[in-house]
């Protein structure tokens, strides 16, 4: 390691005074303008962490979707999957070092983690279609090259793209060819050989609208469309020429506003989804033919595809073990659906997307979707070997699954959720099934929900257990919450502190017969337990009607007392 070099060119990408950073649930994110230095330093650790792995690592510049102003950066381990924790620790500490504290960080964490100076160093750089993100993957790989490290910058790319170049190049080409054209020609192939399959091909089920959040989701949309026209024709809406990226518009908006993005004309029952800004999360959602506009999130994706990879499986013959992986945000109907009716296990991690693809990596196949729409299926090598083999060896009809089951393996990107790659799964699967996005929603229907930011002087005083599910501090929330809960039907209500924000969320839930506004009720007297848990010491009724001016608690519980249980 050349310290006199690291600290003269870290100098010039300098901390600025006082800046503390955290790398959260998907690594550092802030406005752009603090984050020239995080960059470098991201650079110098991707570099460590390839050469103690003796694999290729990503760094991602990307603030997914967040407003445009914003940028933020992650590393990518081996294999294709999100940095390991401990290493985020070190990659906290090296972000918030002051300049004369950089080399003993540095070398700390070599002699931590065991990494052999003289191993070579390849790292490779993908970045969003921010205004920022040029300059600041330009720092990355000033960190890279500092330390000896080869890179290959592959300049535009969406994230899950990056995801699957890291998992390619380490896999030795097994997985795919690390290449953009390897990526549209892998997915593609695998798509139109699934269409080609479908027995209803009407232009119905050809046709998709595409809410691309002004991101990169469009540029490399259209790069593709060509290669699948064959089996879809998508009309881009939200493509950069003229919207500001996320504004307005894109997954994260649909999904958190429950409304169609702004820029898209919707004519009734057409089929339409929405990418975030760096294209790892999609939602679908359409307007029905009085108008109302209904929404079709991760857990009916999760659904979906849950129940056409198990009805595959019966029709094989073979009982592999399928799991499906859930947060707390789940709708309770999604997770009743698929434990009651498709008879498929249902697992909750804490949020966040290595949460849950670790917990799927435990299946033979394992489906895992976030409400928001992040996810993707994970199918363990055995099964692959096993479907690749009955693909060629059993009779026609088992045959004919097996093939159509090879396919839908290689369409998922395993690597990352991906809104491209799940895209095309769920457009394969409804024409495969001859369903409409309407027959899709019919599936469950979505138990009234809501979710509320709260700002509290200090998020931590909230932690919680069981999958998130449950508040240990401060003492009492939790009974609180639980005495609110038991008053309604079907009703679920948890709160946590925000891994990517300085807010504390609220979700709840109940069975609130049709009416959306009493969930707004039920979350209410909620929103205003925290601020009271938040200043101990207060006792939590007379405080909640002080804090709401008297009124909100008993207006909550009068205006539900008929779907008491
Ligand atoms: C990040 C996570 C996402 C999670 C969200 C929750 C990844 C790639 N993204 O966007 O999975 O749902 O944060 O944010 O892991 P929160 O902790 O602020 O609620
Ligand atoms: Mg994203």
């Amino acid at each position: 390691m050349d310290l006199g070099a690291i600290t003269k060119y870290s100098a010039l990408h300098a901390k600025p005074n006082g800046l503390i950073l955290q790398y959260g649930t998907a690594g550092f994110r802030t406005k752009a303008e603090h984050l020239d230095h995080v960059m470098f330093r991201m650079g110098l650790l991707a570099v460590l962490r390839s050469k103690q792995t003796k694999s290729t690592i990503g760094v991602m510049v990307t603030a997914s979707h967040n407003p445009e102003e914003d940028n933020g950066v992650k590393l990518v381990d081996p294999l294709g999957e999100m940095l390991a924790p401990s290493w985020e620790e070190h990659a906290t500490c090296l972000a918030n070092a002051e300049e004369q504290d950089m080399q003993r960080v540095l070398i700390d964490i070599s002699e931590k983690e065991a990494v052999n100076l003289q191993q070579d160093a390849f790292v490779v750089i993908g970045r969003d279609t921010r205004p920022s993100s040029e300059k600041l993957s330009q720092s990355v790989i000033d960190g890279v090259t500092v330390l000896g490290g080869q890179f290959h910058d592959y300049g535009l790319l969406t994230t899950p793209q990056l995801h699957y170049m890291v998992y390619c190049r380490n896999t030795g080409g097994r997985y795919g060819k690390a290449t953009i054209e390897g990526y549209y020609q892998k997915l593609s192939k695998a798509f139109v050989e699934l269409t080609k399959q479908a027995s209803c091909s009407g232009d119905e089920y050809r046709s998709l609208k595409v809410d691309c959040a002004n991101g990169i989701g469009a540029l490399k949309l259209r790069e593709m469309e060509h290669y699948f026209s064959q089996g879809l024709s998508v009309q881009l809406f939200n493509d950069g020429s003229k919207g500001k990226l996320n504004h307005l518009c894109g997954a994260d908006f649909v999904k958190s506003h429950q409304k169609p993005p702004q820029g898209m004309e919707i004519k009734s029952n057409e089929r339409c989804c929405s990418f975030d800004g760096d294209a790892d999360r999609i939602v679908y959602y359409y307007h029905d033919a009085d108008g109302h506009f209904h929404l079709i999130d991760g857990d009916k994706i999760a659904t979906l595809i849950s129940s056409f990879l198990k009805e595959l499986l019966v029709e094989i013959g073979e009982s592999l073990n399928i799991g499906v992986v859930q947060t707390a945000y789940a709708n309770g109907s999604s997770t009743r659906y698929l434990e009651e009716v498709m008879k498929v296990p249902v697992y909750c991690t804490k949020t966040g997307v290595k949460h849950l693809h670790h917990k799927a990596q435990e299946f033979d196949i394992g489906v895992y979707f976030e409400a928001n729409g992040h996810g993707t299926a994970l199918f363990s090598t055995a099964v692959e070997m096993k479907i690749k083999q009955s693909a060629e060896q059993l009779e026609d009809k088992k045959r004919k699954a097996a093939k159509m089951l090879e396919n839908i393996i290689d369409l998922f990107n395993q690597a990352a959720g991906d809104a491209i790659s799940d895209m095309l799964v769920i457009e394969a699967i409804l024409a495969l099934k001859g369903l409409t996005v309407q027959q899709w929603d019919a599936l469950y229907t979505d138990l009234p929900n809501r979710q509320l930011k709260v700002q509290v002087a200090d998020r931590r005083v909230i932690s919680t257990t069981n999958a998130e599910r449950q508040a240990v501090t401060p003492p009492g929330l939790q009974e609180a919450i639980n005495d609110l809960v038991k008053k309604y039907k079907l009703s679920r209500a948890f709160v946590r502190p925000s891994g990517t924000e300085d807010v504390v969320r609220v979700y709840a839930e109940a069975d609130s017969q049709g009416s959306r506004l009493v969930v707004w009720i039920f979350i209410w007297p909620l929103h205003i337990l925290l601020k009271v848990f938040a200043k101990p010491g207060q006792s939590t009724v007379s405080a909640v009607n002080r804090e709401s001016g008297g009124n909100i608690w008993q207006l909550s519980c009068r205006s539900l007392s008929h779907l008491r249980v």
